[in-house]
């Protein structure tokens, strides 16, 4: 048994050390980036296990993110590499501390010939959540139906379906994202937008009213994220808003929400009340827009245990 299986495209990411526009950066540190292997390896540094898979192309970068992503202690024994397509690449464009552009090279990537087929029920049902992103559908129409097909083992296997809708328009239409979107969702048992993808997907504007229609008549967690304002949850019993955490010097906004996402699943897995959990992924958004990368400002459980004290001065 483990506790989180996820999937989804890592890309090597080429960070530029300056606020430049990429055309006058001249050298570009290798790092990776990827919202589910951020989520994978936030939830590994808060002390649980994971299992992540992907498609990785045969070469050097394929064979670098998998190195990468293991060496941070995520089994990616069911990863798997292809020599029908090249690893997707990432540039970041930092403008300024908040503004923050990002241009992909993964049409057709490794990644996007991930299919149904690739996923095993026998490894994905050993875990007890499965977390899946909006990401993913949107690489490929076979990347769609794998994540129908995990959503259907972990249907069947009795574990809770975690959904963080992170749209992203440079991958797919408007109208398809929301269809999809709206589709994941009725299966998920919890569900983590921010505000603006809450409306995306409603129609609405009021954070409780489309808290409200995510949930349904049904069993649903929803939690809308709401930037530095911290964030509003809504279950059957309760509801409330929980405030975020000052950010005395944005460093790099990109991979905040996956660091949330990783706070919630954890509390989530310890069984903590809502308040709680909401509050301390709260703090690991906080954490990880003071450090530049995506996966960089990611805490240990006692560092962000420690960042939530009364008297910490880490957040200075
Ligand atoms: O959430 C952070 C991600 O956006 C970043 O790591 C890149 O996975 C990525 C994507 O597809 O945008």
């Amino acid at each position: 048994m483990y506790d989180v299986f996820t999937f989804g495209e890592t890309m090597v990411l080429f960070q530029p050390e300056q606020m430049l526009p990429l055309e006058y950066v001249h050298q570009f540190p290798k790092r990776i980036g990827g919202a589910e292997s951020n989520v994978a390896i936030g939830l590994t540094r808060l002390g649980h296990s994971v299992g992540w898979f992907s498609k990785l192309g045969d070469d050097p970068f394929g064979r670098y993110i998998q190195k990468y992503v293991r060496g941070e202690g995520v089994d990616t024994s069911s990863c798997l590499f292809t020599d029908q397509a090249p690893t997707g690449l990432i540039f970041k464009e930092q403008l300024s501390p908040e503004d923050m552009n990002v241009y992909y090279y993964r049409k057709n990537s490794a990644a996007s010939l991930m299919e149904a087929a690739d996923l095993k029920e026998e490894y994905i049902s050993k875990a007890k959540i499965l977390h899946i992103s909006g990401i993913t559908p949107a690489l490929s129409d076979s990347c769609y139906e794998a994540v129908m097909k995990a959503i259907a083992i972990a249907k069947k296997n009795q574990m809770k379906i975690v959904f963080d809708p992170n749209l992203r328009l440079k991958l797919w239409s408007i109208e398809k994202a929301k269809k999809v979107f709206n589709e994941i969702a009725a299966y998920a048992d919890v569900i983590l937008p921010g505000l603006d993808e809450g409306q995306f997907m409603t129609g609405l504007t009021d954070v409780e009213e489309v808290a409200e229609a995510l949930m349904g008549n049904e069993d649903k967690t929803i939690i809308i994220k709401l930037g530095e304002k911290g964030a509003y949850y809504h279950t059957k019993n309760e509801n409330g808003y929980v405030e975020g955490f000052p950010v005395q010097r944005v460093v790099d906004p990109v991979g905040a929400g996956d660091g949330f996402a990783a706070g919630i699943i954890s509390g989530i897995l310890r069984k903590e009340p809502m308040e709680q959990v909401v509050r301390r992924a709260n703090a690991i958004g906080a954490m990880v827009v003071g450090m530049s990368g995506d996966i960089e400002g990611l805490p240990t459980f006692e560092s962000v245990e420690r960042f939530m004290s009364p008297d910490s001065n880490t957040r200075d």
